[in-house]
């Protein structure tokens, strides 16, 4: 039998434990399916592509302690990190392929390692060795590896926030680097992190820096995703997105991946085949680049959650570029592409790039014209496009209406959307907010209101969309300018309430950047993560004023006393 089947299906099935997201089973973690869909092997495999990544990155970080700079090294961290993060990546075959990826880059660092006579460690891993090095010994501790390997709960709590919080960064530096953009320090810092997190002799007190120094981090690589974007395809501009549909065969593209959308505007023109975006991907609609495509029509449907029936409705054939992608139903799994990260078991993955060529799109647009036109569910048009570019160029307008009273106060409702009906909270909040305060948002967290008639301030709109979760930093440096307008010493001095939303990883990174821009009383929601133990809770209630979201009217007292 190969080590293939071997470690597929004897040894990886059983007992799955993951708690990454907001919607962790019973608010604690998944114990038999995830609520996302992933099963146990699919899970049990992905604690062990985390294992023998924290591996790889043991070694990188030694490579990068003795200036060896390791490209090879730190692609394979990324992409095997943004594999694991919810929602992305539900096939095993896929992420066996990656573990054993794992391998041979292991192999290589040592080579280079060996190159320049650098010692290796004694131990590979902290709590299981790596002696054996093929996948049979992997398989006997497979089960060592999960997150419950750390026994103690608040170490565990923290080493989880620090991994997912880097999930997240992979995920942005990914995006980056698919168009040539990246940052030896992002690279470097996720090695190291991972590295750290396998000391068995690490406490609170280097692991709470740690947790502050991803944020760091997070900061620079939304920085430098930012600057990726916009010098690739322009700066977001004020955009009116169409919201209703034509009577062409279309494709539906989802996720972050601006590339992958470039790729596919520019392969499908003249072709007969239109081109909506779908959750995430909305912001690709604000971009200079994308508009001048005739055939881009605009936004169909909602969040990530809603994909099930909007892509029964969309008729034509989706592509997902990253999370969020939803176990799709039989009826429509064989309109379903995935690329990059994303993958799911006997759905067509179109594969990455060769030698600086563009990705083939033919199958799926060759697809989309054997379809009917996508069937019309909402008409009218939504506004966005307010990235931190274009706010600049408003910022007189913006300082006046603060300085005449006409805006009292900015909400940020950023981060995710998700299923669980405790967010009708967004929903409610954002109506009953008071017509002199402007919701400022970013992420797919932004389909709970960004269809209300909320109205403008002197033709600012109420909720001014910066795009997506990633440009959360567009919110921090809108923060930071008029913290430099006002002349104010601390950014929490600005009227600027938190009330941010989150779900999966990308939150995680986005909220410890904040968290290290020194931003205080950040209430998140709906819950706080299942993998914040109650001491670790604590901390972040105390030192940063952290708080969970309440109830709306009391929110809303609160927030505007
Ligand atoms: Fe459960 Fe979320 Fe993990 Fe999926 S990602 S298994 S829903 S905690
Ligand atoms: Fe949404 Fe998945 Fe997080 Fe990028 S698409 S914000 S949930």
């Amino acid at each position: 039998m190969s080590d293939q089947v071997l470690i597929a299906d004897e040894v990886i099935t059983g007992n799955m434990f993951c708690f990454q997201c907001q919607e962790a089973a019973k608010g604690s973690g998944c114990e038999i399916k995830g609520i996302c869909g992933k099963d146990d092997k699919v899970s049990n495999l992905q604690d062990l592509l985390i294992y023998v990544t924290k591996g790889v990155g043991i070694l990188n970080n030694l490579a990068t302690n003795n200036d060896l700079n390791l490209p090879f090294a730190h692609k394979y961290v990324y992409e095997a990190l943004f594999m694991t993060i919810t929602n992305a990546n539900f096939n095993d075959a896929k992420i066996i392929e990656k573990i054993r990826e794992g391998f041979n880059v292991r192999t290589h660092i040592i080579q280079h390692l060996a190159g320049k006579a650098i010692q290796l460690p004694e131990k590979m891993h902290s709590s299981v060795t790596w002696e054996g090095g093929d996948l049979a010994e992997l398989e006997r501790k497979a089960k060592l590896v999960g997150v419950k390997a750390e026994a103690n709960e608040d170490i565990r709590s923290l080493k989880e926030l620090i991994i997912y919080g880097l999930k997240g960064m992979a995920a942005y530096a990914e995006h980056a680097a698919n168009l040539g953009y990246d940052n030896n320090g992002v690279m470097a810092f996720m090695s190291k992190a991972l590295a750290e997190t396998t000391r068995t002799d690490i406490g609170m007190n280097e692991l709470v820096p740690l947790v502050m120094e991803t944020g760091k981090y997070g900061v620079e690589v939304m920085a430098l995703l930012d600057k990726a974007n916009t010098e690739s395809y322009g700066n977001p501009e004020i955009t009116e997105v169409n919201i209703g549909t034509r009577n062409n065969p279309a494709i539906l593209i989802s996720g972050h991946d601006l590339k992958d959308m470039e790729e596919l505007l520019a392969q499908t023109e003249g072709t007969g085949v239109d081109v909506y975006t779908h959750s995430e991907m909305l912001p690709a609609n604000y971009y200079p680049k994308f508009k001048k495509y005739s055939h881009f029509v605009g936004n169909y449907g909602n969040a990530w959650w809603k994909q099930k029936e909007e892509i029964e409705a969309f008729n034509g054939p989706v592509l997902f570029t990253t999370n969020c992608l939803v176990p799709p139903s039989d009826s429509y799994k064989d309109r379903v592409y995935t690329t990059g990260a994303s993958g799911f078991n006997g759905v067509k993955h179109i594969a990455d790039r060769e030698n600086g060529q563009a990705k083939d799109f033919s199958a799926i647009i060759d697809h989309a014209k054997k379809c009917a036109a996508p069937t019309q569910i909402e008409e009218g048009k939504i506004i966005g496009g307010f990235a931190h570019n274009q706010v600049m160029q408003l910022a007189d307008k913006v300082v006046d209406a603060v300085k005449t009273g006409a805006i009292k106060k900015f909400f940020v409702m950023a981060g995710c959307d998700g299923r669980m009906k405790s967010r009708e909270y967004y929903t409610e909040f954002a109506e009953k907010l008071p017509t002199d305060t402007v919701i400022l948002t970013a992420g797919c967290a932004k389909y709970r209101y960004n269809k209300l008639q909320l109205g403008d301030i002197g033709g600012i709109p109420r909720v001014l969309d910066a795009g997506q979760c990633n440009d959360s930093y567009s919110l921090a440096v809108i923060a930071l300018k008029l913290k430099e307008v006002f002349e104010l010493n601390d950014i929490n001095e600005l009227p600027i309430v938190y009330n941010i939303a989150w779900y999966e990883q990308k939150a995680v990174i986005v909220l410890l950047a904040l968290l290290y821009l020194g931003v205080k009383n950040i209430h998140l929601g709906p819950t706080l993560p299942a993998f914040l133990s109650p001491a670790v809770a604590n901390f972040l209630v105390n030192e940063f004023g952290i708080n969970v979201r309440g109830e709306v009217d009391a929110d809303l007292k609160k927030f505007l006393a």
